[in-house]
């Protein structure tokens, strides 16, 4: 994955024909594209292997199982064209690894969530789950745009892993906040996909990343 434009668009539309609209207007304004369960169900796992011709691809699985199930859910997005994987960590050490292994280190582990309700059980376990991103040899972690704060508190367990921050936009947090908190990425989707005119979206908010950075 590109370091450049420090974008990620989470495309979360229902139909292929949508997706492709999205991505044909906002791509040059992207580093990747993060994928969930809505366009994976309602097109199908080939809209993987499309757009990793695109892009690439964060399959955002939200993977928490047992690491055997773990490694097969892995296996069957990386064979399709993902460059990396979402998983989360309160299934415990064993099951993260399963995915960092099956993904060859390319897993992304959600910590603190951006949502209200992410301060339930997500915030106050958050610098635990960041720390057994680390030492489970994971790429990065998810942290929140919307609390810009934490961002911080959670760069100071991780180090040089990356962050990927979503929550910008319709959840309320800036770009902005996000990267000067410490954040590599961030995560966007509605903001972009749900504008009358995706492409200035898009490209708005990468003039707010190169001033941030
Ligand atoms: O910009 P939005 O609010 O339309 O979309 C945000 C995206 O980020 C959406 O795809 C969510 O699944 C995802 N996300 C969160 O909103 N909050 C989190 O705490 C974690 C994620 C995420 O990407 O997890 C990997």
């Amino acid at each position: 994955m590109e370091k450049r434009r420090r974008l990620i668009l989470a495309l979360d539309v229902t139909s292929r024909a949508e997706a492709k609209r999205v991505v044909d207007l906002s791509k040059d304004y992207l580093d990747a594209i993060k994928i969930n369960w809505p366009l994976i169900l309602a097109a199908g796992p080939d809209i993987i292997t499309e757009l990793a011709k695109v892009k690439d691809v964060l399959c955002d699985l939200k993977i928490a199982d047992i690491p055997s199930i773990n490694t097969l859910i892995v296996d069957q997005a990386v064979k399709r064209g993902a460059s990396a994987v979402i998983c989360h960590g309160f299934v415990g050490d064993d099951s993260v690894k399963a995915c960092v292994d099956a993904a060859k280190g390319q897993a992304f582990v959600v910590t603190e969530m951006s949502h209200p309700g992410g301060k339930q059980f997500t915030a106050p376990v958050a610098d635990k789950l960041a720390a057994l991103a680390k030492s489970s040899g994971a790429r990065g972690i998810v942290a929140p745009a919307t609390r810009p704060e934490r961002i911080m508190d959670l760069r100071k367990i991780i180090g040089k892993l990356e962050i990927i921050s979503p929550g910008v936009g319709a959840q309320g947090g800036k770009a902005s906040d996000a990267l000067k908190a410490g954040a590599d990425y961030i995560i966007v989707g509605r903001a972009i996909y749900e504008s009358p005119d995706p492409k200035a979206a898009a490209k708005a908010l990468a003039d707010e990343v190169k001033r941030s950075i």
